[in-house]
């Protein structure tokens, strides 16, 4: 989804290999040699394979023209405001809280099920979030000014997650996930990922 949204943000044409986690599509000795890791997304170009979404978002929004209404951090400390933050979504809302509801919720068949260990991520994840996000989003409609950039791509892709986890999130969050549906990037990305079958 980030890896779609990006570059449907920046209006590059690109080829689209649908491979559906966990259906053994990521498994086949002919994508593990794209990506060991035997996750999406990968994404190819030229002599270039990368195979982690925050990097995918880096490597578009450096190496192509952005349009005028997506925010490129322009000065060394925007970038690293835009660095901090995207640490901050990656880890301490992704990769541990959400992804460990995931595994123990979700896909406890595979991983296990652990139901104080998802009551705790959850906490942990309000926790995280009400210290960062809505303090930034009083004072400006996006994480980093006034035009959305790669660290909303991040966050939203994660309030979504989340609240489909039945996580209740402030209105200030709920109103900034409406602000980024209601872009076409993010549309056209959504049909991709979601709305194929
Ligand atoms: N850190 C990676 C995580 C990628 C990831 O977890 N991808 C999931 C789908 S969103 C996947 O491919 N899961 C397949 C599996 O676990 O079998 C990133 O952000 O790109």
């Amino acid at each position: 989804m980030r890896a779609h949204w990006v570059l449907h943000e920046f209006g590059l044409e690109y080829q689209s290999i649908p491979i559906g986690p966990r259906t053994g599509e990521t498994q086949t000795a002919e994508y593990l040699q794209i990506n060991p890791k035997g996750k999406v997304p990968a994404l190819q170009h030229g002599d270039l394979t990368l195979t982690e979404s925050v990097a995918i978002l880096s490597y578009i929004t450096q190496n192509f023209n952005a349009p005028s209404d997506f925010f490129v951090p322009n000065d060394r400390y925007q970038k690293a405001r835009s660095d901090e933050l995207t640490a901050f979504i990656a880890m301490e809302l992704d990769a541990h809280p959400l992804y460990t509801i995931r595994r123990h919720g979700d896909l406890h068949k595979i991983y296990g099920s652990a139901p104080a260990v998802v009551d705790s991520a959850k906490e942990y994840f309000l926790k995280q979030f009400h210290a960062v996000v809505p303090d930034i989003l009083k004072s400006q409609p996006y994480m980093m000014g006034n035009i959305p950039g790669t660290v909303d791509i991040l966050l939203l892709t994660c309030i979504d997650w989340a609240l489909n986890y039945k996580i209740e999130l402030p209105s200030i969050a709920l109103n900034y996930q409406q602000r980024l549906h209601d872009r076409n990037a993010y549309q056209t990305a959504y049909n991709l990922c979601y709305m194929t079958d």
